[in-house]
């Protein structure tokens, strides 16, 4: 099984900076640990940071065909992007939302996902380990 894992704008500064929020990890850390989750899993995995819509709405549809499921943090874009949504939908491959922190228990303009419409399962506010709850979800789901 091939699993596109996503992060989408800021995620690269993970550890540099508000690691009160987002904990101290960095993105080389992050991809480190989804890696090793997904041997364990028997998962092939490739991650993919952008700061850009485009590129991640690229990413997703190229994505077709040559991956089996995508994991996403769409990060800020999971509030505003219709067109992240659009190119999941189009896909139609099985997609699970992924939070570091809990959107729901911050400010209200994080409360809505547009992104979550077109993902089986979101998990939030569980650090690193989310992305590999994902993994676990979507390699059990089959
Ligand atoms: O909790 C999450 O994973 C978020 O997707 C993170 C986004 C935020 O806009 C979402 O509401 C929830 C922000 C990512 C920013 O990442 C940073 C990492 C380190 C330092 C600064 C920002």
């Amino acid at each position: 099984m091939k699993i596109l894992v996503l992060n989408g704008p800021n995620l690269n500064l993970l550890g540099l900076r508000e690691p009160d929020i987002y904990g101290p990890g960095d993105y080389a850390a992050l991809t480190a640990s989804i890696e090793n989750w997904a041997a364990g899993l028997d998962v092939e995995v490739s991650c993919f940071q952008s700061n850009h819509e485009g590129a991640l709405v690229d990413a997703i549809q190229a994505a077709y065909g040559v991956y089996d499921a995508i994991v996403i943090n769409p990060a800020a874009y999971t509030h505003t992007s219709i067109a992240i949504l659009d190119a999941l939908k189009a896909v139609g491959l099985p997609a699970v939302e992924v939070h570091l922190t809990d959107p729901s228990r911050r400010e209200p303009f994080r409360r809505i996902s547009y992104t979550s419409l077109a993902c089986e399962k979101t998990f939030a506010g569980l650090g690193f380990e989310g992305y590999h709850e994902a993994l676990k979800y979507l390699a059990a789901r089959k």
